[in-house]
């Protein structure tokens, strides 16, 4: 299968898993339902499910059904997106290419939606796994969403606004907790669905963790350089914030040289995994010139 024909059915199976997990729209109270169900079927690009199954699909052993974890780390992701949005924080009119949730709906029922696809996500796992991996997958996705992590880094990004100037170490920890985080737990949870061994699993996190990287500093280089039509999201927005990002410290000839670096590493991390790693080197290559 080619690599289009597979990522595309990669992100129908979510699509399918998504629908058939989550609470009916009609379900009381409908108002919350519908704000989960906007938010989470708006689109978006699926990487973190995507990661997840195609991590699941390197090993041949026993395995457990991945796509129950690739809805719950689809809905912590979505979660994560909806609060950032939010006027407290980003205060963002736009995201995925339509209204943000307390845009479309209101403040109160956006918070409440994403509140209610964190728990889901915990909810979904702990249903549909038996102990073994769910413990695992719980206690993974439970780190990579958690103080530490994507809401530490979370906080340090905004703290980080409020300063003149962030460091490259403090850019580093931000880029590390916020985005490589669920990136490296997005494979590792595949990887978990597929027994896979501790040395495997160290494999996947150290090729998450640099994909992560690459992603992120992409991501700075597009708010830089793309337009809001096709980003689906406001761009332009970090410079007007005055924001550090990989492009005002090191500029988009550098930004685009350490993505470069981080491509070879996340490469080099792929060739110690076993199985067919060849959608993942094409995902990473892909990642590195995609354009929103
Ligand atoms: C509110 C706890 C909390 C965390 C917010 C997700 C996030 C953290 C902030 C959004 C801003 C941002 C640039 C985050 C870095 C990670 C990132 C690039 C998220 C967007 O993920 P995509 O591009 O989104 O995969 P889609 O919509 O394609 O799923």
């Amino acid at each position: 299968m080619d690599f289009s024909t597979q990522l595309n059915a990669f992100i129908a199976q979510t699509d399918q898993a998504l629908d058939k997990y989550l609470p009916p729209a009609t379900t009381r109270p409908a108002r919350l339902h519908e704000a989960m169900r906007y938010s989470l079927q708006a689109g978006g690009k699926r990487l973190r499910p995507v990661l997840v199954l195609s991590a699941a699909q390197l090993f041949t052993g026993k395995k457990h059904d991945p796509l129950t974890a690739a809805v719950a780390i689809e809905c912590v992701h979505t979660y994560s997106l909806i609060h950032d949005d939010l006027p407290c924080m980003d205060n963002d009119d736009l995201r995925r290419g339509r209204p943000t949730a307390h845009k479309q709906f209101d403040e109160a029922t956006a918070l409440l939606a994403g509140d209610a696809l964190l728990t889901y996500a915990f909810d979904l796992l702990a249903r549909h796994y038996p102990a073994e991996p769910g413990f695992a997958l719980m206690r993974e996705l439970a780190d990579a969403a958690g103080s530490q992590r994507l809401i530490g880094g979370q906080m340090e990004d905004l703290l980080a606004e409020k300063k003149a100037d962030a460091t490259a170490g403090e850019l580093e920890f931000i880029h590390l907790n916020k985005t490589a985080a669920m990136i490296e737990a997005a494979l590792v949870m595949g990887g978990l669905t597929a027994q896979a061994n501790e040395i495997e699993l160290a494999g996947l996190r150290q090729f998450g963790r640099e994909l992560g990287l690459t992603f992120q500093i992409v991501d700075d280089i597009l708010d830089a350089t793309a337009d809001s039509a096709t980003l689906g999201k406001t761009a332009g927005k970090d410079a007007k914030a005055g924001k550090t990002t990989f492009v005002k410290l090191h500029g988009l000839e550098g930004a685009r040289l350490h993505a470069h670096e981080h491509t070879a590493a996340a490469l080099a991390a792929l060739t110690k995994l076993p199985g067919d790693t060849a959608f993942l080197r094409q995902l990473v290559e892909i990642m590195l010139v995609r354009k929103h």
